[in-house]
């Protein structure tokens, strides 16, 4: 059985729990809050991030790493085409969306989430990146339905939880949601997405997190 650690306020927590409710894999959850000292957790994911995986093998940090081993390890209702390059193709839109997208993203959270700071320069650093990254992502994605094109994939869970991330961040910190502003009309492809089961599970169980009381 796969134990799911983290906490459902996490993106990347989330992109975990929808492939593995895609997958149909039996899974039980763990909550664990990020930055803990806990040996356990610490042992399991060195840096005290979340998400991380118990497995019966042993843990595993990193969601890329996490999923792909979910894919390998599970391969009944595939979310990654057999072929080699097609595969590619989604894990390219998977590393695309965390690694230029989301996480040039991130360094506006601190501000517009969290109450806290970024100064002026490093915000204009941001936006540069990302309109610069939108405009290439677009090359890229396809929302045909789906963002790699027919097929509901492995880089749609990403982009279920990651695209509002960006859109949120953008509008709170520059007025405007900087993927719209660039024509990526994400908002119907969230609402197709969003009638999926395991979307509405990832949505419900973030919002039940969002409104628990703080421990
Ligand atoms: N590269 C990691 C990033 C995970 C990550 O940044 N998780 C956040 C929560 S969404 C976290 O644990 N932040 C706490 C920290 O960075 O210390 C992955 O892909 O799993």
């Amino acid at each position: 059985m796969i134990t799911l650690c983290g906490f459902a306020v996490s993106n990347y927590f989330n992109i975990v729990k929808q492939v593995l409710l895609e997958k149909q894999i039996p899974y039980t959850e763990e909550r664990v809050m990020t930055r803990s000292q806990d040996e356990a957790v610490l042992a399991a994911s060195p840096l005290g991030k979340i998400p991380f995986i118990r497995t019966p093998q042993g843990p595993l940090c990193e969601t890329a790493v996490i999923l792909d081993y979910l894919e390998a390890q599970f391969p009944a209702h595939p979310l990654v085409p057999a072929d080699a390059f097609a595969a590619a193709k989604v894990r390219e839109l998977c590393t695309f969306i965390n690694l230029h997208l989301e996480l040039v993203a991130r360094d506006l959270y601190p501000a517009v989430f969290f109450g806290g700071s970024v100064s002026d320069e490093q915000k204009e650093k941001t936006r540069k990146q990302l309109v610069r990254n939108i405009e290439a992502f677009k090359r890229l994605v396809k929302f045909a339905p789906y963002v790699g094109g027919h097929s509901f994939t492995l880089a749609d869970c990403v982009a279920f939880s990651n695209l509002p991330l960006v859109g949120m961040a953008s509008k709170a910190a520059y007025g405007e949601d900087l993927l719209l502003a660039a024509g990526v009309d994400y908002k119907p492809y969230m609402k197709l997405v969003g009638e999926r089961a395991s979307s509405q599970q990832v949505v419900a169980e973030r919002k039940a997190e969002m409104m628990r009381p703080k421990d």
